[in-house]
């Protein structure tokens, strides 16, 4: 549990969201002093620690409160729901907003060269993917038996490589997919940056500063549209 009194948000560190999560802190009118090493940035105007770690640990930290907050990918929050679910480990979170960065869609896609294929084709087949519990949760409901290939990064050079027969890749522009001959099939999922909170937090002078920036938070997101 995060003891301090001081509200802790959880930020990628660097990668496809960083930008966007600094630039929305700094709308919300919190002042950081970003140095670029440093794992925690004290606020300079409002009791809040910004704390920059990679996007796959931000869900844990925020469902075990050692942040009261995080921003994290839809994908990285379903996939860390579902496989803390099926080892027993606290999951809830409390989604407060959707963010208008981040758009991504998690799909299907396989050598360019079999051309068209249906869901049929998928059975028996190896998929690699670096969401192995979505992919499960798929095919368990698509009624697909197909096994699955966890692999943390490099997942478009599978099929290539051999070492899978499809793959179940992030996408947002689709050009990942064109360079490595692959076709891009069925969306599994669609997400979103999103900001989330510890489904405990009941210390009331965070749960009022989170009550504050909420507005300014519609007030930026109503501004962009
Ligand atoms: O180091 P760390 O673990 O923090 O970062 P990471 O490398 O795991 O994640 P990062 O920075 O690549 O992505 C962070 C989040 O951005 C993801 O979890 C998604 O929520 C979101 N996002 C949005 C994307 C993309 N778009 C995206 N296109 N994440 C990854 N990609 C990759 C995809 O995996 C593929 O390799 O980009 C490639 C495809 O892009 P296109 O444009 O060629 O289709
Ligand atoms: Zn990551």
């Amino acid at each position: 549990m995060n003891t301090s009194t001081r509200l802790r948000i959880a930020i990628q560190k660097s990668g496809r969201l960083s930008k966007d999560c600094q630039s929305l802190l700094k709308q919300l009118g919190i002042k950081l002093n970003l140095r670029e090493q440093r794992l925690i940035a004290h606020s300079t105007n409002m009791p809040i620690d910004v704390l920059r770690v990679r996007d796959d640990d931000i869900p844990g930290l925020v469902m075990d409160g050692v942040c009261d907050l995080g921003i994290v990918g839809e994908n990285v929050l379903v996939e860390t729901q579902a496989e803390r679910e099926r080892v027993g480990q606290p999951n809830a979170v409390e989604k407060l907003s959707k963010l208008d960065f981040g758009y991504c869609r998690l799909a299907l896609a396989w050598p360019q060269e079999l051309g068209q294929q249906s869901k049929d084709w998928f059975k028996g087949k190896r998929i690699a993917t670096t969401y192995p519990e979505i992919l499960k949760q798929y095919l368990a409901a698509e009624n697909i038996d197909a096994s699955v290939v966890m692999l943390t990064g490099s997942v478009e050079v599978a099929p290539r490589a051999g070492l899978a027969d499809a793959i179940c890749d992030l996408v947002s522009t689709g050009a990942t997919l064109e360079a490595n001959g692959l076709m891009q099939g069925e969306t599994i999922l669609e997400s979103n940056a999103c900001l989330i909170q510890n489904a405990n937090l009941n210390d009331d002078a965070k749960l009022s500063l989170i009550n504050k920036l909420l507005p300014r938070l519609k007030g930026v997101k109503q501004a962009k549209e």
